[in-house]
């Protein structure tokens, strides 16, 4: 079994991720390996920011790791909050600050489309492999639901009725982009693996 550092101080996503990847491979999170860093996120893209987290991870313990860095894409907004959508309303990365923001700007306009996009980097034998997963949906017009973390109370999926914040685990699951993005690192792992 592959055991990987997973580079995020976010416990919400590794209770995600662990509940997709079951048993597939073994994961060690930071505060497991016992490293404490604020990892920098000076980019603008998903994919150069996933790339800073697990190279510094990397450089730091010279192991398997891997990153992600994920985005809430509004189509009104011109994809904002995107790769901001921690910090949207400021640095206090205050989750109902953010959605405050978000709905505050959105205001009544009737497109409400949007999309999650995670970006999985991961660096296996010292080389990075990027895994991508999105999710479409819209913004709802109030917030709905108290599980999950960040934008889950106001982002309703395709194909459902009800938030990710009204969602289980499982539930969210079954939609999320970051279900689609580590489905495929575990494909990928599986195969370069047997
Ligand atoms: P790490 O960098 O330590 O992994 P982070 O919370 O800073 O954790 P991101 O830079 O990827 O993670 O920030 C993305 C923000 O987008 C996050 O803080 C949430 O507010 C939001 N977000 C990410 N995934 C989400 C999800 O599945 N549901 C709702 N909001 C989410």
């Amino acid at each position: 079994m592959s055991t990987l550092i997973f580079a995020t101080n976010n416990q919400h996503k590794v209770d995600e991720i662990r509940s997709v990847i079951g048993s597939s491979f073994d994961i060690i999170t930071l505060k497991e390996a016992g490293i404490d860093i604020d990892i920098p996120e000076p980019h603008d893209t998903l994919e150069a920011n996933a790339a800073e987290k697990s190279q510094t991870i990397h450089r730091l313990t010279n192991q398997d790791c891997f990153s992600e860095d994920t985005g809430l894409e509004v189509e009104a907004l011109q994809g904002e909050p995107g790769v901001k959508s921690a910090r949207y309303a400021g640095d206090g990365r205050d989750f109902q600050q953010n959605i405050d923001k978000l709905l505050q700007k959105l205001g009544s306009n009737p497109d409400r489309k949007a999309r999650f996009r995670t970006v999985i980097s991961l660096i296996l034998d010292h080389k990075e492999y990027q895994f991508e997963g999105i999710c479409t949906g819209k913004i709802a017009e109030d917030q709905q639901g108290n599980k999950g973390f960040g934008y889950d109370p106001v982002f309703i999926p395709d194909g459902a009725t009800k938030s990710f914040a009204e969602m289980s685990l499982e539930e969210k699951n079954q939609y999320s982009h970051r279900q689609k993005a580590v489905t495929r690192l575990i494909e990928f792992l599986r195969n370069t693996r047997s």
